[in-house]
């Protein structure tokens, strides 16, 4: 009886979680925004999504127009704001900068996406 209410609450989560597109964990907004053109290299790319990550299993990486990865692999969840992720990069020099994200939520599922930001010096 025990084993079966503890089923069914973890079906009802799952459940939840599987049919509110607002249960999965989303890019909500980046820095640089997403598809702009910034002046001068960031220091960091910033990705705030729809709702908290598990920072173990999500992350944040940066490639350039080559396909090439460039960003430092330090991405980490913002200790403060656990919808925050952010990856530092090194001084990129102008040009196009896809951005990947691999998130994962709270209940377990993954989500991808990717942007691109441009950098003019
Ligand atoms: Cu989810």
């Amino acid at each position: 009886m025990k084993f079966m209410r503890k089923l069914a609450l973890s079906l009802g989560l799952f459940t939840a979680c599987g049919t509110l597109a607002q249960a999965h964990a989303f890019l909500d907004h980046a820095v640089p925004k997403v598809g702009s053109t910034v002046n001068g290299s960031p220091s960091v790319v910033k990705v705030w999504f729809t709702m908290e990550i598990q920072g173990a299993l999500s992350k944040i990486e940066v490639f350039d127009v080559k396909e090439n990865e460039v960003d430092k692999k330090d991405a980490k969840v913002d200790p403060a704001d656990k919808a925050l992720m952010v990856v530092s990069v090194p001084k990129l020099p102008a040009g196009t900068y896809k951005v990947v994200w691999h998130a994962v939520c709270p209940f377990g599922h993954p989500t991808t996406g990717t942007f691109t930001f441009d950098v003019t010096n």
